[in-house]
């Protein structure tokens, strides 16, 4: 029987252990003071009513969507359900809420952002949301881009021609409203984020054709578009810095600014070849490190050689070093890279494997595998870099919630184990708060804390209780991971 579950300190504030009679060792975790708990959004996903981006035209394109799911006829209308959606946050204690402001929903047209008329009612949504968060103590995470492009700057209808980032003057305009949403909100926003995944944006659009515009296979524009958003980035960065100035969490910084990266570990699709093998490197550093490098570092490796010492590179480059002050990552699971099975694609020289893997991890419902173990290696991954890091999406696809209580806790874990290392971890996101528009996938896989019905009532799943439960003890046992029901693979998954 169990004596002493946190008996006593390790040297880390992070961890106590606790020996029991029987002589088993327990390790209970808990998290530095401040940290942020919380749950994320994405607009084009949650609300209704965007019709004047690139994404409401293409999800309204016949056979771009599994179901031809639009979020205006079956998502979840969040910004109708503030109220609820707070309480959700409320009721189980978490201190964090990160969302996107949606550029598409202040300026739907050029001439209105042109004229700087922002559209009243949006402003009013937003602000009522924030003042919510704030007035429950919830510090507010705002994303700026997150997938969804305004229409004036993105046409999906043609995908020959330059669209969103990779206009010339994308850049400067996003930074403007960037300026503008930092100027506005910056009393009680701290914590922002300028694009969500960039290297997925290039993916889904260019490579996979699954995002507008729709482009397939074509890498040497999905990386000058990678390219275009880490210079927009590092404008939009200096732009908030500029215009948020206030400090509203009292914490003695007004803005902080990063992206959400997407990191993911890479293995060999076969690890007896030595080719697979440098193949996932190779992804691996274009994946997790391009970016990484070109804001942190300034290094600019424009040939993506993934050598950083190529004959265009950059060293420190002056418009993009120290243009983050943590670094925001989403984790999700594990890619398997091939060499010379399936679709080589160029550059990279390799086929990536996402879904579906042949290993003998358990399948979320979107056919990724639950790889817990995998967010250690990230987080250790981007610890040199020197800044602080926090998670800002990390989720399954679990429509029964049969494995989202066990998935959080273990990656709770990691955190918990990386902080004892020393890695600065100041928060962790579960993506989703509530059920949303999974993009080209529509409506099936459930990231959602809670569901909602076709009225838009939200229902909380039983793992959101077990989140509130870590966060009001600040404490997660392996012991009671340890007792937490096995993982069910998914047989059937969304797609
Ligand atoms: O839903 C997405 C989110 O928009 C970006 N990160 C991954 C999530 C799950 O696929």
């Amino acid at each position: 029987m169990l004596v002493s579950v946190v008996a006593c300190s390790t040297a880390s504030p992070a961890t106590q252990t606790g020996v029991d009679a029987g002589g088993d060792t327990s390790v209970t975790y808990s998290y530095p003071k401040g940290f942020l708990f919380g749950s994320a959004t994405a607009a084009f996903q949650v609300e209704k009513g965007l019709t004047a981006s690139d994404w409401s035209a293409w999800a309204r394109t016949k056979g771009k969507i599994v179901g031809d799911g639009h979020p205006d006829t079956g998502g979840p209308d969040a910004l109708a359900h503030v109220d609820d959606d707070v309480k959700l946050l409320v009721d189980s204690k978490q201190n964090a809420y990160r969302f996107s402001i949606e550029w598409s929903r202040i300026y739907p047209t050029r001439e209105s952002f042109d004229r700087n008329e922002p559209v009243a009612e949006a402003v009013a949504a937003y602000d009522g949301l924030i003042t919510k968060l704030v007035a429950a103590k919830i510090a507010p995470m705002v994303t700026l881009h997150h997938f969804s492009m305004p229409s004036w700057l993105s046409d999906v209808t043609k995908s020959n021609e330059p669209q969103g980032w990779e206009r010339p003057e994308t850049s400067t305009l996003f930074a403007e409203f960037a300026r503008r949403m930092a100027a506005r909100w910056g009393k009680h926003v701290d914590l922002w984020i300028t694009i969500n995944e960039p290297l997925n944006v290039a993916l889904g659009g260019y490579v996979q054709g699954s995002f507008p515009p729709g482009v397939l296979l074509d890498v040497p524009r999905a990386l000058a578009l990678v390219k275009a958003e880490a210079r927009a980035h590092a404008l939009a960065f200096d732009a908030i810095h500029e215009a948020d100035t206030v400090d509203a969490d009292g914490d003695g910084k007004a803005a902080m600014v990063s992206v959400a990266l997407h990191q993911r570990t890479f293995h060999a699709l076969d690890p007896n070849e030595s080719v697979d093998v440098e193949a996932a490197d190779r992804v691996r550093r274009l994946w997790n490190l391009w970016f990484a490098n070109a804001i942190v570092r300034g290094d600019f490796d424009d040939e993506f050689d993934l050598s950083y010492d190529g004959p265009n590179d950059k060293k420190a480059d002056p418009t993009l070093v120290k243009r983050a002050d943590f670094l925001g990552f989403n984790y999700y699971s594990d890619t398997l890279v091939s060499a010379t099975r399936g679709i080589i694609l160029p550059v990279i020289k390799a086929a990536i494997y996402q879904a579906n893997l042949e290993t003998d991890r358990p399948k979320s419902d979107f056919g990724w595998d639950i790889h817990p173990d995998g967010l250690g290696v990230v987080l250790d991954e981007l610890a040199p870099y020197g800044l602080p890091l926090i998670i800002t999406e990390n989720g399954l696809a679990d429509a029964s919630d049969n494995n989202r209580a066990r998935f959080l806790a273990e990656h709770l874990v990691q955190v918990g184990q990386a902080l004892q290392r020393g890695v600065d971890v100041r928060g962790y996101m579960h993506w989703a708060l509530i059920d949303n528009f999974e993009w080209a996938s529509g409506f099936c896989p459930k990231f959602g804390f809670a569901s909602y019905n076709s009225s838009g009532t939200r229902t909380a799943r039983p793992s959101l209780d077990v989140y509130r439960s870590i966060i009001e003890s600040n404490s997660l046992a392996e012991t009671r991971v340890a007792a937490m029901p096995a993982y069910k693979s998914a047989t059937e998954f969304c797609r």
